[in-house]
């Protein structure tokens, strides 16, 4: 069977940075807005006041420090906490197309593949700008890619099972080499007025190339083996869907913007991941000991450290399993990519490491990959 390999990432990173104090400050003078515009319901007792948000919570509860956004001015301002994105003409390309593009350029050049070498683009993302034509059409007619593009969604783990889709279509000889990109304007579908969950999420988009190995021009990741998974929970969820304009309530619902029982889904998801990537190794016949790196989602630091320490059997060192959501917050399916295209690099010949994504569904998706040089 064709060895698939991970030849090629790429990292998108909106320059514009909100910080947890700059957040926090924004959310309190909306807040100190609402209540005294709220004051007479409040006093009576109908209404109750909304309590301020902390930095030292966010820090604490979270591990993030700060996030990345495309558009900084319009989520710190009090009286509208949303980013303000220009609507594009008909004939403009679409903003994650963009985002897209300015990754897959980085992971081409680092694969050494021209675009019109790629069979197939995957653009696997937890929100799509629009419905159709997708935006993985957009970035192959961009980029100048050959063949068919699609996208596909499985919120935060749509990265992984992009990969096992592009790996699995390689190994069956109906493409030679795909790009599965990943664009997240999670900015764009958070509930920034929401004191529970204002501090979640971040914008960025990763891009990974696969190939044959026996194609690949420098350093690699052989993609060992893949595994996905799902099992139905809403309790993260979105009903932003084409059904929104036939509902009578249609004007600024809160449900139709991110919903979590972060509790819960701390709670549930944890054993379902552990469980998940045990089987996995234990199928492969990887130990513990086998692993040099866990590039893990990054939703939450407790997590994180929750399971690197199941996983392993031990505490992993920082540099065994990498966090990045203290620059990022969580980017969704971008977040295990991000750990994966910046710390990876130092890895030698026979290294082997696992990369693992979970969320909304709920899913998890894990890659096991061996460092070729
Ligand atoms: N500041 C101060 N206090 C606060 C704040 C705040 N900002 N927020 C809550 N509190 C208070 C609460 O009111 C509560 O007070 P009390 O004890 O008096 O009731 C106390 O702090 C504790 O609150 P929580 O129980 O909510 O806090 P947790 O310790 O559970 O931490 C977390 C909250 C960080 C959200 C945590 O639950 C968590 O990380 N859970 C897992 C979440 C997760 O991984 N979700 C994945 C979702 S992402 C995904 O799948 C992709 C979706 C698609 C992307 C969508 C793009 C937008």
């Amino acid at each position: 069977m064709t060895q698939v390999a991970i030849t090629g990432t790429g990292v998108f990173t909106p320059s514009e940075v909100i910080t947890n104090d700059e957040l926090v400050a924004a959310f309190n003078a909306f807040a100190d807005l609402e209540n005294t515009r709220n004051a007479a319901a409040i006093a009576a007792g109908e209404q109750k006041p909304i309590p301020h948000s902390s930095a030292d919570f966010i820090t604490s509860a979270s591990g993030i420090e700060q996030r990345h956004v495309l558009n900084k001015s319009g989520v710190l301002d009090p009286t509208r906490m949303f980013p303000r994105l220009p609507e594009r003409a008909d004939d403009a390309p679409s903003q994650m197309a963009e985002m897209a593009v300015a990754a897959a350029t980085e992971a081409l050049a680092m694969a050494g593949v021209a675009p019109e070498d790629i069979d197939a683009v995957i653009c696997a993302a937890s929100n799509h700008e629009r419905a159709y034509p997708a935006i993985a059409i957009e970035v192959q007619t961009l980029l100048g890619a050959g063949g068919f593009a699609f996208d596909m969604n499985v919120a935060c783990s749509s990265a992984t099972f992009g990969i096992q889709a592009a790996a699995d279509m390689i190994r069956s000889g109906s493409i030679r080499r795909a790009l599965v990109v990943n664009p997240e304007i999670c900015s764009a579908h958070l509930e920034w007025r929401d004191r529970d969950c204002h501090f979640i999420f971040g914008d960025v988009c990763t891009a990974v190339i696969l190939e044959p190995e026996d194609l690949a021009e420098g350093p690699r990741f052989t993609i060992d083996s893949t595994r996905c998974a799902t099992r139905f929970s809403n309790n993260i969820r979105n009903k932003d869907g084409f059904l929104r304009r036939t509902r009578d309530a249609m004007e600024d619902r809160r449900d139709m913007q991110f919903m979590q029982n972060g509790r819960k889904v701390f709670k549930e998801v944890l054993p379902m991941v552990s469980a998940h990537i045990a089987g996995h190794m234990a199928d492969e016949g990887v130990g513990a000991d086998d692993l040099s790196r866990l590039w893990l989602h990054q939703a939450n630091k407790s997590m994180n450290d929750f399971i690197g320490k199941k996983v392993l059997g031990r505490v992993p060192s920082p540099e065994e399993q990498p966090n990045i959501l203290q620059d990022y917050a969580n980017t969704s399916s971008a977040g295990s990519i991000i750990a994966f295209a910046k710390h990876s690099a130092d890895l030698v010949d026979g290294d082997r490491g696992l990369i693992c994504s979970f969320g909304a569904g709920y899913s998890v998706g894990s890659v096991l990959v061996t460092r070729r040089v």
